[in-house]
């Protein structure tokens, strides 16, 4: 139970953190965002400082913490419409977050706040980071959608 729980917020904040980076074509121009100071790498405080802005944003109703509907809000309409996929394929995404959600939400409440998110981002932070240098640099990030050259 342990071990699939950390696997699960392991994901979570994959996800969380960097949706576009994992799934976008455009992972750079992503990567560009996160990397404050625009130096090629993204530190650990220029994440936070990354996350806790999305939060700030995300959270509508300024409670402190994001119910699912501002989580689900946040998350969905970040990315470009895609014509070419079905309407089935939304949902999955749907569901995703949601056990997304599920999984940060370490206490139970329904409420997810920073200090839920921050382990989780740390934990994101030190997969990502493969050379353990504190820093990520483009070439750590995955690259789930290998595409030919040219
Ligand atoms: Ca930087
Ligand atoms: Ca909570
Ligand atoms: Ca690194």
């Amino acid at each position: 139970m342990a071990k699939f729980s950390r696997s699960a917020t392991a994901a979570a904040a994959l996800l969380l953190a960097a949706p576009a980076m994992a799934q976008a074509p455009q992972g750079r121009a992503f990567f560009d965002r996160w990397d404050l100071n625009h130096d090629g790498k993204v530190t650990w405080e220029e994440s936070w400082e990354h996350i806790q802005r999305r939060f700030v944003e995300a959270d509508a109703d300024r409670s402190g913490g994001l119910g699912l509907d501002e989580w689900l809000a946040a998350q969905l309409p970040g990315r470009p419409a895609r014509p070419d996929r079905p309407a089935p394929d939304r949902q999955r995404e749907r569901d995703r977050r949601t056990a997304m959600f599920r999984a940060i939400d370490a206490n139970r409440d329904n409420q997810v706040t920073l200090t839920e998110i921050r382990p989780v981002a740390e934990s994101w932070f030190r997969a990502f980071d493969a050379n353990g240098d504190g820093a990520i640099t483009p070439e750590e990030l995955p690259r789930p959608t290998p595409r030919p050259p040219g």
